[in-house]
């Protein structure tokens, strides 16, 4: 089984989804500012071309586990930016009828668990995902997404053991940010990648640009065809930055504003809106008509939002406990 190949509609909707991301996460900092929406928010400024480079490959029946930072991934999979958005909002049409918020959005009809924000607390529930899928034998398979800080809980090499043991269709993608809120990646690792532990489950390493988007395809391009043929997990470290403070109350007096400047040279955005134009077959003109489409469904998200009626206080208990 070969990763599949791209057609030029393909290339568009990843620079839709893309910048659709930054777009929707720069929006929603403005609307934070101006008291609209209640809680923390953590943005994915930066970290774009990961989810739209992974996601790309993933179908409603595969499975999303994210963390705190979910936004990204949440548009990535599908999920509609209105239901995002009222769920930001507080509103009883998000996607978790108001009561996650930022931390929690999902839908798993189109296979995205609500995120989870104990940090490694995703990495088990997406080996469990796995070990149905595979029971199941339906060709499913799991991604989950963390960050580097992830990596130093124990769940997270709990799961990464099991799903090795267990051949388990899951990827598991590290994102490294080069922090865990404040804490710089040199101060809590004494190896250089986080991808250098997966050969203490036996599972292929990979370690890829995590700001070039077509270099993100590529690499779960082939941890896809891996998983859905039986042979098990891989683990992925895609090198990337946030380039907004870890949430929204944050001075960044952890890190200097040379090495802030020095990766925003490599904005995954301009990036790959070069690599399209360096296509013969497409033209500024129709990335504009895509950037007009961004604009307008995030104009009606918000508008979605706001019209959206609160909570009924009677419904606080509904979906939160099990009878
Ligand atoms: C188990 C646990 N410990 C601490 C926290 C508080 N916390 C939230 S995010 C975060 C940092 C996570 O860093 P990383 O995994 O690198 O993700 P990033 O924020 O960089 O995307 C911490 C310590 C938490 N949510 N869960
Ligand atoms: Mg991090």
């Amino acid at each position: 089984m070969k990763a599949k190949s791209l057609t030029r509609q393909d290339y568009l909707d990843m620079y839709h989804t893309l910048n659709l991301i930054r777009r929707f996460e720069t929006r929603v900092n403005e609307l934070y500012l101006q008291g609209k929406i209640p809680s923390t928010l953590h943005l994915y400024i930066g970290q774009e071309a990961i989810a739209t480079g992974a996601c790309a490959h993933l179908k409603d029946s595969d499975y999303l586990l994210s963390t705190h930072r979910p936004h990204g991934h949440a548009i990535a999979k599908g999920v509609s930016i209105s239901s995002i958005m009222a769920e930001l909002f507080g509103k009883a049409t998000g996607c978790c009828k108001g009561k996650g918020g930022s931390m929690h959005v999902g839908d798993i009809s189109v296979g995205m668990f609500p995120a989870i924000a104990i940090v490694g607390g995703n990495t088990p529930i997406a080996a469990g995902a796995a070990l149905a899928q595979k029971m199941l034998k339906n060709k499913g398979i799991t991604v989950c997404f963390s960050g580097d800080g992830a990596a130093n809980e124990g769940a997270w090499h709990e799961a990464l053991n099991s799903a090795a043991i267990y051949d388990l269709p899951v990827i598991f993608i590290t994102e490294n940010n080069l922090y865990a809120a404040s804490t710089p990646f040199s101060f809590n690792f004494r190896v250089e990648n986080v991808a250098d532990r997966a050969c203490a489950y036996g599972m292929p390493g990979v370690i890829v640009d995590g700001n070039d988007v077509m270099a993100v395809y590529e690499v779960v391009g082939e941890a896809v065809v891996r998983a859905r043929s039986g042979e098990g997990p891989t683990l992925i470290e895609c090198k990337t930055y946030r380039q907004c403070g870890h949430s929204r109350s944050d001075p960044r007096n952890y890190r200097s504003r040379e090495e802030e400047e020095e990766w925003l040279k490599k904005d995954p955005i301009p990036r790959y809106r070069d690599f399209m134009l360096s296509m013969n077959d497409i033209t500024s003109d129709d990335l504009g008509v895509i950037d007009k489409k961004i604009e307008s469904e995030i104009k009606s998200a918000i508008e979605f939002a706001e019209n959206s009626p609160e909570p009924d206080p009677a419904e606080v208990y509904t979906d939160v406990f099990k009878e």
